[in-house]
């Protein structure tokens, strides 16, 4: 499993995360994805076999939300 830390804007409470949450969900890996509301920050491990970093930024982007940055754990 690879590991994403990204900071992401736009996150103002539980139906963004949610948001976010399913819209990794639609790539149909293997994935876990945890938002911190308050900081947002966005914890991504998942199954880089079957899905790409820009695969993850862009699910997220698609609904709305703005990366600003990217650490690879
Ligand atoms: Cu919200």
């Amino acid at each position: 499993m690879k590991k994403l830390k990204l900071k992401v804007n736009g996150i103002h409470c539980n139906g963004c995360a949610n948001k976010i949450k399913n819209s990794i969900g639609s790539l149909n890996i293997e994935h876990q994805t945890d938002v911190n509301v308050d900081s947002g920050e966005v914890n991504i491990a998942f199954d880089q076999n079957k899905a790409s970093i820009n695969d993850i930024k862009s699910k997220i982007q698609d609904v709305g939300f703005q990366i600003e940055s990217v650490e690879i754990e």
